[in-house]
């Protein structure tokens, strides 16, 4: 399949996983909006949440954990952090494989932009 995240996950591009288990894998953000900025990116390829079904509901237990211990290891976790996922043109989604933005390390204004 042609896909960024599904030829990472393959292992066919090259890429630094700063996490994995079974689910889920992560890597540093290309394009970083704060001073921590990971994608967690389910090992499984579904374009974003409209595609989860319930037997995806352990593998969203699986990025949020992910999350957790990413953002601890990072030391971000008392500071605050954000876990974003972005849906469609509007929220500016531009990979096509659903992935999970956890930032950290600098405040964030509510609404966001
Ligand atoms: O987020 C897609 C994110 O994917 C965006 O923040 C850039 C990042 N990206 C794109 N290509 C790469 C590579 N090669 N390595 C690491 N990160 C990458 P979205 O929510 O779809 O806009």
């Amino acid at each position: 399949m042609d896909c960024l995240f599904c030829k990472m996950e393959r292992g066919e591009i090259p890429v630094k996983k700063v996490y994995e288990d079974e689910l889920v894998f992560a890597i540093e953000d290309i394009n970083p909006q704060a001073p921590t900025h990971i994608l967690v990116i389910p090992r499984k390829h579904l374009v974003n949440s409209l595609d989860l079904t319930p037997e995806d509901d352990l593998l969203m237990g699986a990025v949020y954990r992910a999350a957790a211990t990413l953002a601890r290891e990072r030391g971000i976790a008392e500071g605050g952090f954000r876990i974003v996922n972005n849906n469609n043109a509007n929220a500016g989604q531009s990979v096509w494989h659903i992935h999970f933005h956890l930032l950290g390390g600098r405040h964030f204004a509510w609404p966001p932009g």
